[in-house]
């Protein structure tokens, strides 16, 4: 039931019951919306900050994007009901709220659109959503065709609900000059000073038609009447009846009477989104509507269009074809969003800002060199990074970013190290940048070398960092908040970013300064106070509690084994060879499932108060030891490191979904999702379902380890090196790659006559790995030649 068509550009689900939560999203530069097979819909805008305009039918807490989004009958969606209006029977497209036995059904994600078609009663319904690349709007078509070679007298009511939003003031009512419904609310607020904030909201949400309705519907309860969702009472009359929403739940239904010759097919266009009054309204509807479906195709070059400039600089041809698609079509979108359009948050997280910047390097890498310049702005002249870096004027840190956390300032120079080798910008280091609170300024280096100090300093007696209240692990928030708790990761964390940070520093100029060569010795250090303190047995432990209780590890009875321990311990050189089998052994053990492997086990079922909420959440889920697919890139990149290149694909692997465990997550694989359930041993039936959220620092690993690791074509100060780790079984590759304004167009075959890495560049067998002295334009043929 699904297909996978046009290499992966596109997939075809053939039913809403098998993967009943499969989605896709779209966004733009101020709108975000997931969509799933039957119809049901999230959507986000920026006014400045995200807001939604629509709501379910209860009051809806407002944080980020959430995992494994329950759906109900009430919830948001977009959905056509269609009536005979010689039967009197109806369905409704894609397949929510009637769930009428479909003749035909498919759901069509591409990366410009999502489309859906629906067949009943030999009539064929198909909807399609665009976006616009900047509005927020979505734009859609409804084609309705008849089947039956007869002429057809129907009834086409597009219902999209618009929730509770208000419980101040709500209400709906056509408005004819616009033929839209039109649904008002007022965010509602208590302190004096929101009213003067909520000046810049936009409180309107329109559904506008170039079809003139016959009639509509504003009232959510008028519409359903006795007959609910299922067969509401409204499309049972000849015509609705046109209500006003008052101080009642609003909703927008517009009755478009179609009569079709035998085979006729028309379309109506719609808008639907959230508008400041009704003028904007009314602009929108000239810039979108009024030329029916050319302007409509208009939305979809524009958006290929804008999809291009984010296309990467991978395209592989391999023995794997699952990884092809994903990698050819959707990976470098899914990295887009996150680098183009930060998560559509105006504070996101340091940590995450940075690390989707990384993969931002490899899209529009003069993006993430303005991100880097901006958070150093934001750094302390103490070295210390804030939670969250403000990206928008008027932007303030909100929600977890209110919550201290003490790792952000690891994440510079393990980004900046992936800029660097795809830009070769060493510039960028001698750029004079502030501070938040000083009118100091400095160069990006010493901004660095700062936050490598920072990370130095705070350490307690031991020499191990502390936690504060969380650190990567978000909601990590009860280790240290007395003050004393310390993170193993976060001290393995430092001396990681510390030995990047200095290996950067020597490209630069061997002679390391002064705090340099103080930050050598400290890393060595670092390392070596983790393993006095944390080795235990054959894993490192996660940390030590406030009140001095060092914890996962195996005398505990929950939480035994974390994996960022042991993958940053293979990164940071903290484990030698003795201790490195030991730790893939226990990983092996009590972390590996077929999805990929648990961020920690056994799950917590109970709260842990020196650990915190992590512990809360329900076991398999987020943080608290699901397939965590940001921890597992760790694992991989640290497995490449060390050599271990495919033990690291197959983690990389485990991440898609593929024709054997596709229907066990429960997701096309149009995106990674941030995790897929884990307590595999502790809820199996469970294990492996797909979050549904497309929200990751994942996917800026996933590249980065294609790149630099499996295809091995990262970039160094002088030119491109060749170093691939493809996997065993692969005998061949094809990969083309672009590379500071050149194309590489690299051919990888292991073969019998070579007993290491040979490389030919244009016919010519290279000295050594580095390709040097690449002229911008040129296209290069690369043969590599890898031992069996
Ligand atoms: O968010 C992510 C964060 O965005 O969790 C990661 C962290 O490194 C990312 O920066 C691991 O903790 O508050 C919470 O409980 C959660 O921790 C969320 O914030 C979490 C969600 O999974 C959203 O992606």
């Amino acid at each position: 039931s699904i297909e996978r068509q046009l290499g992966g550009a596109r997939y075809v689900l053939k039913s809403p019951k098998t993967l009943p939560n499969a989605s896709g999203f779209l966004w733009n530069q101020n709108m975000l919306i997931q969509a799933n097979c039957r119809g049901f819909a999230l959507a986000q805008f920026m006014q400045p900050d995200a807001g939604k305009y629509v709501s379910g039918p209860a009051f809806e807490a407002k944080t980020f994007m959430q995992p494994e989004q329950p759906y109900y009958a009430n919830h948001p969606g977009r959905f056509v009901y269609v009536k005979d209006n010689a039967d009197g029977s109806i369905f409704s497209a894609p397949y929510e709220p009637v769930r009428a036995n479909l003749d035909r059904f498919e759901f069509i994600p591409e990366p410009h659109q999502i489309s859906w078609i629906s067949e009943f009663n030999q009539i064929r319904l198909t909807l399609i959503l665009r976006l616009p690349t900047e509005t927020a709007l979505e734009c859609w078509q409804i084609s309705v065709e008849d089947l039956s070679g007869q002429v057809r007298d129907l009834s086409v009511y597009p219902y999209f609900p618009i929730g509770y939003r208000s419980w101040m003031n709500q209400s709906g009512k056509f408005e004819a000059a616009l033929n839209a419904v039109v649904c008002r609310s007022i965010e509602p607020y208590q302190k004096v000073q929101d009213y003067f904030k909520n000046q810049s909201l936009h409180e309107l949400t329109f559904l506008a038609a170039d079809v003139p309705a016959d009639a509509w519907e504003t009232s959510q309860s008028m519409f359903e009447g006795e007959g609910g969702l299922h067969n509401p009472s409204a499309i049972q009359q000849n015509v609705l009846n046109n209500s006003v929403a008052n101080y009642a739940t609003p909703t927008a239904v517009m009755q478009f009477k179609t009569k079709l010759k035998p085979n006729e097919v028309k379309q109506i266009h719609l808008l639907f989104g959230p508008a400041k009054d009704l003028a904007q309204i009314s602009t929108y509807k000239a810039q979108f509507l009024t030329q029916g479906q050319a302007q409509f195709n208009n939305r979809a070059e524009e958006f290929k269009a804008y999809l291009s400039l984010g296309k990467g600089v991978l395209q592989i041809e391999t023995p794997d074809s699952d990884l092809n698609a994903y990698v050819n079509h959707w990976l470098a979108r899914q990295l887009y969003y996150h680098g183009d359009v930060n998560r559509l948050t105006t504070d996101p997280q340091t940590r995450n800002y940075l690390q989707d910047n990384m993969g931002m390097a490899y899209i529009k890498p003069e993006v993430s060199r303005e991100a880097f310049i901006l958070a150093l702005s934001q750094q302390h002249v103490s070295g210390e990074m804030p939670d969250g870096i403000l990206i928008q004027e008027g932007a303030e840190l909100k929600y977890i970013n209110q919550v201290p956390h003490t790792d952000h300032c690891v994440w510079l120079p393990v980004c900046l190290k992936a800029y660097l080798d795809e830009t070769g910008d060493y510039e960028l280091l001698e750029e004079v940048v502030g501070y938040a609170d000083s009118e100091e300024q400095s160069i990006v280096s010493e901004h660095i070398t700062r936050a490598m100090l920072w990370l130095e300093q705070s350490r307690d007696e031991r020499g191990l960092s502390y936690i504060n209240q969380g650190d990567w692990c978000d909601p990590m928030n009860m280790v240290g908040y007395k003050g004393k708790g310390v993170s193993a990761w976060l001290s393995l964390a430092s001396a990681y970013a510390m030995n990047v940070w200095i290996d950067i520093q020597r490209t630069v100029d061997p002679n390391l300064s002064e705090p340099l060569q103080f930050l050598v010795k400290q890393s060595v250090q670092i390392n070596q106070k983790v393993n006095q303190h944390c080795w235990v047995d054959d894993r490192f432990a996660r940390g030590i509690t406030d009140d001095g209780r060092v914890f996962g590890i195996a005398q505990d009875d929950e939480g035994k084994i974390f994996l960022n321990s042991q993958s940053w311990a293979l990164l940071s050189g903290a484990a030698d060879a003795s201790q490195t089998p030991l730790m893939l052994q226990a990983i092996k053990q009590n972390l590996d499932t077929p999805y990929g492997c648990m961020m920690l086990a056994p799950c917590f079922t109970n709260m842990v108060e020196d650990i915190g909420r992590v512990t809360q959440k329900f076991p398999g889920t987020a943080e608290n030891g699901s397939v965590y697919n940001h921890a597992s890139a760790f694992y991989a990149y640290s497995l490449f490191v060390q050599g271990e290149s495919d033990l690291a694909f197959e983690q990389l692997k485990k991440m898609l979904p593929t024709d054997e465990d596709i229907h066990v997550k429960g997701q096309l694989p149009l995106f990674i999702p941030n995790y897929y359930r884990g307590a595999y041993y502790q809820f199996p039936d469970e294990a492996g379902k797909s979050s549904q959220l497309f929200n990751t620092g994942t996917i800026s690993w996933f590249y980065r380890c294609l790149v630099e690791q499996v295809f091995g074509v990262a970039g160094c100060k002088q030119g491109l090196n060749i170093a691939p780790k493809l996997p065993s079984h692969w005998s061949h590759a094809k990969i083309q790659r672009e590379f500071r304004g050149a194309i590489f167009n690299i051919e990888y075959h292991r073969s019998n006559d070579c007993s290491q890495q040979l490389v030919y560049l244009d016919g010519e067998l290279l000295k050594g790995t580095c390709i040097q002295n690449i002229k911008p334009g040129n296209t290069y043929q690369v043969v590599v030649k890898l031992p069996i």
